[in-house]
């Protein structure tokens, strides 16, 4: 045997090998095999698009779910190259998408967006994919080459002449592998509206040909856009976001600003277009400059007198919108979610980078650095009068609060870690789950009426709404600054409201009221959303729950010819308490929606839109809506 051949059979077997693994362990790679995994291979491939248009060869991306439930990632960068890699004697293309860490061999383009995946992207979604065909148009020739589950079926042939360059991969996603195969258009045109922002000048196309759906994300404003976009609906204090960029130690820093009269702060960090939830030392270099250079110039500007003490961070920061984007050559991502960026280095640069340019922009912008600094002084004050508000209730009302509210009919286990609240929409409801419940574990808060619009209210107003009121006590948390996790009465919390608009409403409105005030509750993985169902189909005494319009579809195709009643739940309180405590409420039969920070935040977007303070971005809203919004109760 030559050296070629053994070479090559070694590494035959190092592939079969590697990919294997993939498939035996797929969540080690992609997270789950749940919905969240599924989106995770198109953004392995997106991601990797991404790395050539930042290496400067590529400006178009396009994204394209098929009508067969196939997907398409296509860019116009180089191609990935077809000459034959030494070592294995096979294509490069070929090693880029058998050998596991072959992505980090090529390219050489410095930073690599993939967080977790270091570029071994298209191996991963191969090995995943029932089936995967890529393209690649390079040397004036299109190539072609086909796979299954890994495996070639075909060897890379020339299947045609082109004038262009680039690289398109379609995959369809293993069924043996993946709990669900729908793509979904919410997802991911929402991962690459975010991209296109984060790297400015990239169209990206998202195609659905399912819906003959056609969106098309371009930014050349990138940050300065992303923020805008954020504060969309909101009363800016100044009209032009601040931008800063700069670069050292092969740190890029790009960072936008803007004000709004809000009482919110939102600030998103990035680091190699990562989502870094849980912040790092990038978001802390940015607090910190930012607090140091807003109390300089407040001093210097004697908006603040020498006698009074530095205003805090927390109130500089109320109305904030930022977003901050680095990129690393090594980064390192730490905490629970590996959200966290941990690279020391980066702190120092962004601080000064901010220090430096946030200086100057104020000293030629003083009407903008006196809106901010009034801003952050009314922020203390009413952080003041609140705190003083506060200490007054508890006082006086120390039984009421610490009593817990009548209306909650309690369970009779004391332990957390095994008992759950049921927040209910509506009296009726409330009554059928207080019946329905077993007693020993399940508690029920019914809730009725509107709740407090949380957007326009700081935390005082908040406070003296009743429902909001009763909740805190039931939860027995706290809340704000006073919240303590280890307080809580229920490690499940679960929103049971209507599977229709009115009930989307609630549950918004709730999830932004957690994200905003019991965080932790959120993180900790307490809250959940009941799933009643959607209909009931019966034959004589036989019963069947169905929970969505594709589970109906797909019973009644299932059943042709048979002759099943159909009722459409129209609200919870159609249910007895029997049905609702076996179809929705009972451990052993019932699905629960854990709710985690993606969710709350785009729950925080939607009340953003629908409880905004100016009334036009609303109206557009329920205008587009009109067809499915009753009784809207904005
Ligand atoms: C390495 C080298 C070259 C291109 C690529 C990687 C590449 C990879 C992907 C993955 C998706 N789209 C891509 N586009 C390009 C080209 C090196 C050269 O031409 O000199």
């Amino acid at each position: 045997m030559d050296q070629v051949s053994s070479g090559y059979d070694a590494s035959q077997i190092q592939i079969l090998e590697g990919l294997e693994a993939v498939r035996r362990r797929p969540g080690m790679y992609i997270g789950n095999t749940g919905v969240r995994g599924l989106h995770q291979l198109v953004f392995e491939l997106v991601d990797n698009s991404i790395d050539e248009a930042l290496a400067g060869f590529c400006d178009r991306i396009e994204v394209t779910v098929h009508e067969n439930g196939s997907l398409t990632v296509a860019d116009n960068g180089r191609g990935i190259p077809v000459d034959i890699h030494e070592k294995t004697g096979l294509p490069a293309v070929e090693v880029a998408l058998t050998i596991l860490h072959a992505g980090g061999k090529f390219g050489g383009n410095g930073y690599k967006v993939a967080g977790g995946l270091h570029g071994v992207g298209l191996s991963v979604v191969n090995a995943l994919s029932e089936w995967l065909e890529i393209k690649v148009k390079r040397n004036s020739k299109i190539y072609q080459q086909r796979y299954r589950r890994g495996q070639k079926v075909s060897e890379l042939k020339v299947i045609g002449k082109t004038k262009g360059t680039g690289t398109s991969v379609t995959f369809y996603p293993d069924g043996e592998i993946f709990e669900d195969l729908v793509f979904q258009d919410e997802i991911i045109s929402r991962r690459l509206q975010e991209l296109s922002f984060l790297n400015r000048g990239v169209k990206i196309v998202f195609r659905d040909e399912r819906k003959a759906i056609e969106t098309t994300y371009y930014h050349t404003g990138g940050l300065i856009d992303f923020v805008r976009h954020l504060n969309k609906n909101k009363t800016v204090l100044f009209n032009k976001p601040l931008y800063f960029s700069g670069e050292k130690d092969d740190v890029q820093v790009e960072i936008a600003i803007q004000y709004n009269d809000g009482y919110n702060e939102l600030i998103l960090s990035y680091a190699n277009n990562i989502h870094t939830v849980e912040g790092g030392s990038h978001e802390i270099g940015f607090k910190t400059a930012l607090t140091r250079v807003i109390n300089d110039y407040a001093r210097r500007f004697n908006l603040l007198k020498d006698a009074e003490a530095n205003l805090s961070g927390e109130d500089i920061r109320e109305g904030l919108t930022a977003v901050i984007s680095v990129k690393v050559l090594e980064p390192q991502f730490e905490g629970q979610t590996k959200t966290k960026l941990g690279n020391t280095e980066v702190r120092g640069i962004v601080d000064s980078l901010v220090a430096e340019n946030l200086s100057a922009y104020l000293e030629e912008n003083p009407t903008v650095g006196r809106r901010i600094v009034d801003k952050a002084l009314n922020a203390f004050r009413a952080r003041e009068a609140a705190r003083k508000a506060r200490e007054l209730t508890r006082r006086k009302n120390a039984l009421e609060i610490t009593s817990l509210p009548g209306k909650l009919a309690d369970c009779t286990h004391k332990d957390p870690a095994v008992t759950e609240l049921f927040l209910v929409e509506g009296d009726s409801a409330g009554g059928s789950a207080k019946q329905g419940r077993d007693r020993r574990f399940q508690a029920i808060l019914p809730l009725r009426g509107k709740i407090l619009n949380v957007e326009k209210a700081r935390l005082d107003k908040i406070l003296n709404n009743e429902e909001i009121r009763t909740i805190i006590t039931a939860l027995g948390t706290g809340i704000g600054e006073d919240f303590n996790i280890n307080k809580a009465r229920y490690h499940k919390t679960i929103l049971m409201a209507d599977a229709d608009v009115d009930g989307s409403h609630i549950r918004t409105l709730l999830l932004t009221f957690f994200y905003r005030y019991m965080r932790p509750l959120i993180t900790e993985g307490y809250i959940y959303i009941a799933q009643p169902p959607l209909y009931k189909v019966y034959r004589g005494k036989v019963e069947r729950y169905l929970y969505n319009d594709a589970d109906l579809e797909k019973f009644l195709k299932e059943h042709e010819g048979e002759r099943w009643e159909i009722q459409r739940y129209k609200g919870l309180g159609e249910m007895n308490p029997e049905q609702l405590w076996e179809t929705t409420m009972n451990p052993e039969s019932r699905t629960l929606l854990q709710v985690n920070l993606e969710d709350a935040m785009e729950a925080d977007a939607i009340f953003n839109i629908l409880m905004g303070d100016r009334v036009e971005p609303r109206r557009e809203f329920i205008q587009q809506h009109a067809h499915e919004v009753r009784n809207l109760d904005i």
